[in-house]
């Protein structure tokens, strides 16, 4: 072998290797919370991509997730996500791995005590791999609540080293097995006649022994992974989807509880249960945990009275504000999962600013949170609209942590890139910036598309009326803070129809609509689209998430 190849050669099989140590960083993260250490790396490499590349990526990966119908778009994302981080983070071992060949094909081994190249190039790749990951996990998080920096460093200097040492062990072996190998051949190419024939076949020796070498390791590596991946798997907090018919909401008191329009059968449910709702973050694998008792919200730049306030004292010294609301991401495709709607509680942001009471030079609130994320928001604004809040409970409960505990605010009509979780400082500044997204490229306002999609076309749901069948079809209308007037819908292009509209559980969620079809079988294609509350007719014209949200018909074919 060549020294190319052997690079080559040592690379692989350091990084399979590695694949089962990746898994390992996943349970430790599922078991003790300790860090993700591939998920920590791909976070920090993030913000050097592209924005364009990095919405491409994510518009590739959830095609491919709705094409091929792997379930929830933003809990395989994530899942996606995970992956390719263990990929990026096993290539780095591979790399280190034709490190670990080069020292050891310098003959030093005999003289080093055992294995002490590969603990010592596992400690050196580890290295900044901690400062890394201790950099994302408490850089931007002062209230970080999980396992110490030394815990932290210990367990990342351990696995590589770990890994380093294995590394050695089975490059050593593979090596030893090649040499063998080839010094069989130099002794037949002296003594035979027959050399090309014998070169050939030990050629073909050595080949086999080296693939059922990698096979072997291969083999032992993939099962290990897999254990360790489907442990971390179980172990952790499933985001499993629950019947949404089966979760007990009447303590809430659904102001629209007596609506005359019932939605079609299959319609999703009005109210999304916590556990179904949508997550989307800047964070492969886990949003930033936060330590609820430690953590502060700081007020401060352009206000006479600067200060914090604890979670307790947010909850306590403000009259709590009760809104229902839907909130979409700006990348949900149209009839896509990334919207949902919850009973928000928080405190109005201009109680806040009584308190705080902004100089005149004031003019915007930078926004900061505990991943790194950020966002402006308008003072005007604020002080036009009460319904800006700082929430600290989804259901009356306190915030998961995926979805922004302890704090995240509610800005009505923008979609969630304009909504930081996790805040940590609202800072009084006297001009305008680009939020996270609006750097890379996305809609500076960001004001939500008037949409409509069709949920179902509930066939078993026919019923007759004066000798008509009638199937009901039914789905959502959301406008953001506009309200819906008016949804219409129709069958294979004809006429039009106006659809009921049930009434919604606030002017800020998005609004059921219902509509009888008298049924004619065949094969149909059925289209919606709606008016916002001031009237104005959604855009019909298909256009892309980025940069200002997905418009365009929703539409449904089936043969009935
Ligand atoms: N700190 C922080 N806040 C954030 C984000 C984020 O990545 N970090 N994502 C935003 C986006 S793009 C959306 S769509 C909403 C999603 O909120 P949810 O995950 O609770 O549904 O949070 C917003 N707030
Ligand atoms: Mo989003």
């Amino acid at each position: 072998m060549n020294t190319k190849t052997q690079h080559v050669w040592n690379g692989l099989l350091a990084a399979l290797i590695g694949l089962p140590f990746a898994a390992l960083f996943y349970l430790g993260e599922s078991i003790a919370n300790l860090p993700f250490l591939p998920a920590d790396f791909m976070n920090w490499i993030i913000p050097f991509v592209p924005g364009d590349l990095i919405t491409f990526g994510i518009n590739t990966m959830v095609d491919i997730i709705i094409a091929l119908g792997l379930g929830r778009e933003d809990v395989v994302a994530k899942l996606f996500e995970s992956l390719m981080a263990s990929a990026i983070f096993v290539g780095i071992l591979g790399i280190g791995g034709t490190f670990v060949g080069r020292v050891l094909s310098l003959k030093l081994s005999a003289k080093l005590p055992n294995l002490s190249i590969g603990l010592v190039i596992g400690v050196l790749i580890a290295i900044p791999l901690a400062i890394i990951s201790n950099d994302q996990l408490t850089g931007d998080n002062p209230f970080y609540d999980g396992p110490s920096l030394s815990i932290r460093t210990l367990w990342i200097l351990g696995v590589i080293a770990l890994w380093g040492m294995i590394t050695q062990i089975i490059l050593q072996t593979a090596n030893q097995t090649a040499e063998a190998t080839s010094r069989n051949e130099d002794t037949q190419k002296q003594s035979t006649e027959i050399e090309n024939i014998s070169e050939a076949r030990s050629q073909k020796v050595t080949a086999i022994n080296r693939r059922k070498f990698l096979v072997q390791v291969g083999g032992t590596s993939a099962v290990l992974t897999i254990i360790g991946a489907g442990l971390g798997e179980l172990l952790r907090e499933n985001e499993t989807i629950v019947a949404a018919d089966q979760v007990d909401f009447s303590f809430l008191n659904f102001p629209n509880a007596n609506a005359r329009v019932i939605p079609a059968p299959g319609t999703r449910p009005e109210y999304t249960p916590i556990d179904n709702h949508y997550r989307i973050d800047i964070n492969s694998a886990n949003p930033p945990s936060i330590d609820g008792e430690a953590w502060r919200l700081t007020l401060k730049g352009l206000i006479e009275n600067p200060t914090t306030y604890s979670l307790q004292q947010l909850q306590e010294d403000f009259t709590p504000l009760n809104q229902y609301v839907t909130i979409s991401c700006i990348s949900n495709r149209i009839g896509g999962s990334l919207i949902g709607t919850t009973g928000w509680t928080g405190v109005s942001m201009q109680d806040i600013l009584r308190e705080v009471r902004p100089l005149p030079e004031a003019t915007h609130i930078k926004i900061t949170s505990a991943d790194g994320f950020w966002e402006y928001v308008d003072l005007d604004l604020v002080r036009e609209d009460q319904r800006i809040m700082l929430c600290y409970a989804w259901n009356e409960e306190l915030l998961r942590v995926k979805h922004g505990f302890p704090l995240r605010i509610y800005i009505p009509d923008r979609y969630g890139m304009k909504q930081p979780k996790w805040i940590t400082e609202l800072e009084f500044v006297d001009s305008w910036g680009r939020g996270y997204w609006v750097e890379r490229g996305w809609s500076a306002e960001a004001i939500v598309q008037t949409t409509s999609v069709i949920d179902t076309v509930a066939v078993e749901a026919a019923y007759e009326q004066n000798g008509q069948t009638l199937i009901p079809i039914g789905g959502i209308a959301y406008a953001g803070a506009r309200g819906i007037s008016k949804v219409e819908v129709r069958i294979d292009e004809g006429e039009w129809q106006t659809a009921e509209l049930r009434q919604p559980l606030s002017p800020l969620t998005w609004v059921i609509w219902r509509y009888d079809w008298p049924m004619q079988s065949g094969e149909h294609t059925f289209e919606v689209r709606c008016y916002d509350g001031e009237g104005t007719l959604q855009i019909e014209e298909t256009r892309p998430n980025k940069p200002n949200g997905a418009t365009g018909i929703h539409s449904f074919s089936t043969t009935i």
